[in-house]
Formats: structure tokens, sequence, C-alpha cells
């Protein structure tokens, strides 16, 4: 079955969610082929807005972009005409650079136009170059300074226990981020508190946009070879000698995507908090850019775009460059 994006994803296929014990319509049914559709679809509307835009990121968001579609349209309970609505999930997208994909699966999900799209990064825009909570109604959290989110997100999870409150929260950080010491302390304190309503999402892309010094320096502005510090490392590993509960998974598996999901949200009968560990390809969905790490953040020529446009949605003419597409 495709999703009806023709408006703009509102009319999905709504199912009662029992277990919040009334009567709220907060989640969405969506075979994997529909999950597809819209996350080449919101591939699309990334490439393009960079395109329009002259700026942003496309290799952060093209791999974290079957995680969030999976997680958007199968698993937050959340409503997107009451964005505010005191008992959604919680969502923090801790690798803020990657705002656009966000940006993108928000408006696919029906929290704003996908024309809105065509202002990103522009001065008022409530769409920045990094989340802005105080412009974008549907965002959780300010990001875009690596390592802060999961702190925001023990918060948030440590406030719904205090409250009485049901949500659960959802953290996506990146495998560069985690270098920053702040996600380590927000780590020990999740274990410290038995946040078993909190769940972290790494996206394992294996790329950043700087790294470790090359093998061989080449030359005295070599800023090595993007491979992310923690590559070669059981990460898994190490957030479980920390007390975390880890699930790994291939996150471009829908399937797999959905029952990782499943599995975070059952609280852990041991008390941990939850992070999966989702193998992703930086890029991903665009041939030009999978695993290379120049596409973190470029701004793609017109035959890229052309090209982008026939991988990711073949049946889609609507933005041709040549033709005058821009705005
Ligand atoms: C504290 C901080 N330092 C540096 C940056 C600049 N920066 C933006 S993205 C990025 C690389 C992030 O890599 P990763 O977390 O792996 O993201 P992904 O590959 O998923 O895009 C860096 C260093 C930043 N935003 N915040």
């Amino acid at each position: 079955m495709s999703p009806d994006l023709s408006t703009n994803g509102r009319s999905v296929h709504l199912t009662k969610n029992a277990s919040l014990g009334n009567e709220e319509i907060v989640t969405t049914e969506k075979t994997a082929e529909d999950l597809h559709t819209l996350a080449q679809r919101a591939r699309w509307e990334v490439i393009k807005t960079v395109d329009r835009a002259k700026a942003g990121h496309i290799g952060g968001p093209l791999s974290m972009m079957d995680l969030l579609i999976s997680l958007y349209f199968t698993e937050l309970r959340i409503r997107p005409e009451e964005p505010g609505w005191p008992e959604r999930d919680r969502f923090v997208l801790s690798k803020g650079h990657a705002a656009l994909g966000l940006y993108a699966v928000l408006a696919l999900r029906g929290y704003f136009d996908l024309d809105e799209l065509a202002t990103f990064d522009q001065g008022g825009s409530r769409l920045q170059g990094h989340p802005d909570v105080t412009r974008l109604p549907g965002l959780d959290a300010s990001t875009g300074s690596l390592g802060q989110g999961l702190s925001f997100g023990v918060g948030a999870a440590l406030g719904a226990r205090l409250n009485g409150q049901q949500f659960h929260t959802w953290v996506l950080l990146g495998d560069g981020e985690i270098q920053e010491g702040m996600i380590w302390e927000a780590v020990q304190v999740a274990t410290r508190y038995r946040l078993t309503n909190l769940t972290a999402i790494l996206d394992r892309n294996g790329l950043q946009q700087f790294g470790l010094p090359s093998d061989e320096q080449t030359s005295a502005t070599d800023r090595g070879n993007r491979r992310d510090p923690w590559s070669g490392v059981d990460v898994g590993a190490v957030f479980a000698a920390f007390g975390w509960r880890v699930l790994a998974l291939d996150g471009h598996d829908y399937e797999a995507i959905g029952e990782a999901y499943r599995q975070a949200r059952t609280p852990d009968p041991d008390g941990r908090p939850t992070v999966l560990i989702a193998q992703t390809v930086k890029g991903k969905g665009l041939s030009l850019a999978e695993g290379t790490y120049t596409w973190h953040s470029t701004v793609p020529t017109t035959e890229q775009v052309d090209q982008a446009r026939s991988e990711l949605v073949p049946d889609r003419p609507d933005h041709h460059p040549t033709a005058g597409g821009r705005p």
C-alpha cells in the first residue's frame, strides 16, 4: 500500500493505542514498502532543499532517515495537530546538524506543509539550520552543539517519572557525537536512575565531519580520514558496561527497526535504559554519497541533483534545476 503523500501525510492509516488506556489515536500503520517510499521522498526533500538553500547537511540526514521515518510513522505517540500534547513521546535529535532530515519527516507527518522547506536556513524561518524549539512547534529540544541531547533526554525521562507520566523519551545520537564527554555523564545518570523510559538510538554510520589523523599524513592541512574515533570499538559493549540494555540492528531494515522500537519501549525488567546500536550508511539512498565523508555537508551540482531525483523519486519530475525549478 502506498502512502498518501498528496495530503501531506495527514490521511495516514490510524490505529487506537490501547496501552494508553484511552481512545487516543496516536500511531500509524505502515508496511515496509510504505516506509521505504516515505524515506526516499524525505531524502529527496533533503537534497532538493540543500540545493535551494545552497547550504545544509546531506550525509547525516540520509543515514538516519529509515530510523526516523519508522519512528515518526509507526512508533511515536504524538499528535501532529496538537504538537504540545503533554503526554506525547519526546524526541531529541541530538545530532542537530541533521535538522533538515527531521524537518522533512515532520512535514511528511503533517506538522507543517512541505512547501515550508523552501524557507530552510533563511533568517526568520522556523526551519533553522539547527533545530530551534522556540520557533517550531513539534520540536522538543534545541540542539546543534553536539553532546547535549542525551542529558536533555535524561531530564525528560526523569521528569516523566516524577510527574507520573507514561510517555517514552527517544534521543538520536551520532557516532562521532559520542566523543563528547557530556554524553557519558548522561549515560551514567540514566543508569543511576534506572530510566527504563529512555531510549538512545545511535546512528552508527562510521563517519563524521573530520576524524583521526590519516595513516599517512599527506600534507600539513590533512584533517584526517573522517572515520569516527569509535571505529573498531564495540560501542555496544561500552554501553553495556555502563549498565545499559543494548540492542543491535541494521538501521535500514524496517522490520528490524520496528522490532527494536517495540522492545525498547517495553521496560527492561532489570531497570536498564536502552540503546539501539543502528548500523547505517552515511549518505544512504544516494549512490554518489553513500559512505563518502565529503557528503557530510555539501551543496550538490545540478547534475548531482538530477541524479538524486532519478534515484530517489524517479516518478516525480517536480524539481529540475536546469528547467528553472528553483523558487
Ligand atoms: C560541540 C560541537 N563540536 C563540533 C561540531 C561541528 N560538527 C557538526 S557535525 C560534526 C560531525 C558529527 O559526526 P556524527 O555525530 O558522526 O554525525 P553524522 O555522521 O551522523 O552526521 C561536527 C564535528 C558541533 N556541531 N558541535
